[in-house]
């Protein structure tokens, strides 16, 4: 039997030392060379720093823009770290990872940092940073759109066991009219009327791009505005393309649903903001496709109680993650907790969305500290009316939160 703080230590212990499996991030395999980002320059130039310096900016855009990476880290790093606070939570990160690996981060010694990243070669600091963060496996974003991406694959290379893929789609649910040439141009008899044979080229694309990559699951994201059913092309081809190929593959179809792309260009990649969806859409889709299954994240904050509730209704859907602008200590700990109350452990509440190797290390440390924490309230609770959690239940149950519980939607 525990007392109150054994408790809570053994529900910290055990939420440290299980492993996670990252089931989204945008970190890549080493055989795709310069696109896996790591080292302090990357760290600071993230986008999500990139949109806090220019609040404290007044260097015009393009000049920043027209910078060297090093240049434009120096610029963040006097902005955001040396002339104010680094308070915000990505600001933190920087700190929470350096620290961890080792570095001393008091003397704000910019070029002292860099030096210490110069010694590391790629492959084991993979190993270093998967070991501080605690993670087993990375699920990768992988687009047979990008340009840099697409040539790794179609050459092929021997597949580094750490890392799995997922099939990102956009271009084809978003694009379909610049889509279409290009697929027609890969020997997909398509055509941008979807006559024909179309969607039955597009599900032999989806196949032909699931079995290179070994996807885990396919996915997209989708903008606020998203409805389903609907008479839009994305809404066409999910109906007859990406529904059929998702029972032939047993491929779950992940979507991230409430990104407005590009709303300030000057931003470039930073430039993305949100904004509150439709979720009768995830419904729709998940009564309709009963044989389907569905994984779902939201970017507004306004959505995750309703998300919530859908999840209650459908078992063919698994919500994942608190995304992006959800992903801050205050946010994490309200859905988490609210996930908690409705669906127990039946879900995933956090991925990291790395773009930096070394993120992993602070985006899992920060939130293994609120899921430790919510968790413990949780079997407190319990144990109030003598229902004692036992570390083994406890384990089980945080393997399920870490990748476990996913793992067995996707098999099923
Ligand atoms: O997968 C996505 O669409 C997003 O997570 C990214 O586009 C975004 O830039 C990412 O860095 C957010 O964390
Ligand atoms: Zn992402």
């Amino acid at each position: 039997m525990h007392a109150p703080a054994a408790l809570r230590d053994t529900v910290a212990d055990v939420v440290q030392h299980t492993p996670v499996y990252d089931i989204h991030t945008h970190l890549y395999d080493p055989a795709f060379g310069e696109l896996l980002l790591w080292g302090v320059d990357d760290l600071l130039i993230y986008h999500y720093l990139i949109a806090e310096s220019f609040r404290q900016f007044d260097m015009p855009y393009d000049k920043f823009w027209s910078m060297t990476k090093t240049q434009q880290a120096d610029a963040i790093w006097q902005a955001l770290f040396i002339d104010h606070s680094p308070i915000s939570e990505a600001c933190r990160g920087v700190l929470t990872a350096l620290n961890a690996l080792g570095l001393d981060v008091k003397k704000r010694d910019l070029p002292a940092l860099r030096q210490h990243f110069a010694k590391w070669k790629v492959d084991d600091f993979i190993t270093r940073c998967m070991e501080l963060a605690n993670v087993r496996q990375i699920c990768m974003t992988n687009s047979p759109f990008d340009d840099l991406e697409r040539p790794v694959w179609e050459r092929g290379f021997t597949r580094d066991p750490r890392f799995v893929a997922a099939l990102r789609i956009d271009p084809l649910l978003l694009d379909w009219p610049n889509t279409a040439p290009k697929l027609r141009d890969w020997g997909y008899d398509v055509n941008v009327d979807f006559s024909s044979r179309t969607f039955d080229e597009v599900r032999r694309f989806l196949g032909d791009w699931t079995k290179k990559i070994n996807a885990q699951y396919c996915m997209v994201s989708l903008t606020p505005d998203f409805t389903f059913p609907a008479h839009t092309d994305t809404a066409q081809l999910i109906q007859h393309a990406i529904m059929p190929h998702g029972r032939e593959y047993n491929q779950a179809f992940a979507l991230m649903i409430g990104v407005r792309r590009n709303v300030n260009p000057r931003l470039r990649l930073a430039g993305d903001s949100l904004g509150k969806a439709d979720v009768t859409a995830v419904e729709n889709l998940c009564v309709e496709y009963p044989d389907n299954k569905f994984l779902c994240t939201m970017l507004s904050r306004e959505n995750q109680h309703e998300l919530c509730i859908a999840a209650r209704k459908f078992r063919n859907l698994h919500i994942f993650g608190c995304w992006w602008f959800m992903n801050n200590p205050s946010l994490i700990e309200e859905i988490t907790r609210m996930r908690l109350e409705l669906i127990g452990l039946s879900m995933t509440p956090q991925h990291s969305d790395c773009r930096v190797l070394d993120q992993l290390v602070y985006k899992w440390q920060h939130s293994r500290g609120i899921l430790g924490k919510v968790l413990a309230d949780k079997y407190e609770d319990l144990a109030a009316t003598g229902w004692e959690p036992t570390r083994a239940e406890i384990e089980r149950d945080v393997r399920d939160l870490f990748g476990g519980a996913l793992e067995r939607f996707l098999r099923s």
